[in-house]
């Protein structure tokens, strides 16, 4: 069956560190009234992509870092943009920094329905850096001091999305390397995943040489790998560019269930993509290949959810 949804990704530029979400939040809206210019149905922003990537700077006292997060959905700062879905008819996916009415922080995605309402919201899961300052590091990571781990699980609910309906799931940036993150959402018969990073350009932990150009290899290889082995669409985008002198790649994509990129940025900049997304194609896999119900062996996969890190083989003889 045909069902087919005008899916954007957003990207944004950098946003430096001194810049109030004012600034974000007005190119966020001219992003929405050119995909409404365009035809798209539903519009993916990235991760945190309010402010500037903030975890690369250490606070010692978390109270000092309270700026950087929301206190509820829509905020002051972020009613422009649920008045711009509603002009438009069109819905978003937002990544910000959340704090609960009980004090909790978490690197959050939601999705808004045109009508304001928020359909599903997402706490990352696969935090990375670390929680203290790390002198070795060239640029600190601070996320697992900035956040707390995802509570939610990896949902996905059926919604209204344009002109149809879709089941949609979301991974927040380094979420995306994780195969066991797909697979839980490809458990739920996810189509659309959608997915907001910012990743710097280098590796910045001065443990070793990892060679630039792997970074978005290895960022699409993730990408395309999981869209094809779940059989469902991802739109992956970036908060890109240079930001107070440190370096997020860009390279945003769509990508269709077969794991083929459809649309890419080209620019480190505010930029749209968009594709002609035909949600029937994600049926293909499901019934084939990956039929779940006939070809997994979930006896088999104990150690995916029974251990953490991997262990050696005892050693023979
Ligand atoms: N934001 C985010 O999750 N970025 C990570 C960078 C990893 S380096 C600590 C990513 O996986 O892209």
């Amino acid at each position: 069956m045909t069902r087919r949804l005008t899916l954007a990704a957003a990207q944004l530029g950098p946003i430096q560190k001194a810049e109030g979400r004012e600034v974000a939040v007005g190119r966020m809206v001219r992003l929405m009234e050119t995909a409404h210019r365009r035809g798209a149905e539903v519009v993916v922003f990235p991760e945190l992509a309010l402010t500037t990537f903030f975890p690369r700077w250490y606070e010692e006292e978390l109270a000092a870092a309270d700026h950087w997060y929301e206190a509820a959905l829509p905020s002051p700062a972020t009613a422009p943009l649920f008045a711009a879905a509603r002009r438009y008819g069109i819905g978003f996916h937002l990544g910000y920094a959340e704090k609960t009415p009980d004090g909790r922080r978490f690197n959050t995605a939601a999705y808004v329905h045109p009508s304001g309402e928020v359909v599903l919201k997402y706490r990352k899961v696969h935090l990375p850096g670390h929680q203290e300052f790390d002198p070795q590091r060239r640029v600190q990571h601070l996320e697992k001091r900035y956040f707390a781990v995802g509570d939610l699980g990896f949902p996905v609910v059926r919604a209204p999305v344009g002109g149809t309906e879709a089941n949609i799931g979301m991974l927040i940036c380094n979420d995306r390397r994780w195969p066991e993150a797909w697979r839980v959402l490809g458990l739920q018969q996810v189509e659309l995943v959608m997915l907001g990073y910012n990743t710097p350009s280098l590796n910045m932990e001065n443990r070793g040489f990892e060679a630039h150009h792997l970074r978005v290899f290895h960022s699409h290889l993730s990408v395309q790998a999981g869209c094809y082995q779940n059989a469902c669409f991802a739109a992956a985008v970036a908060k890109a560019g240079t930001e107070d002198g440190h370096e997020l790649f860009s390279h945003s994509i769509i990508v269709n269930p077969q794991g083929e990129i459809m649309a890419q940025a080209t620019s480190w900049a505010d930029e749209l993509i968009l594709a002609d997304c035909d949600l029937g194609m994600c049926e293909l896999g499901r019934r084939t290949i990956f039929d779940f119900a006939r070809h997994r062996r979930p006896e088999a996969y104990g150690r995916i959810t029974g251990q953490a890190g991997s262990t050696a083989p005892p050693r023979q003889g």
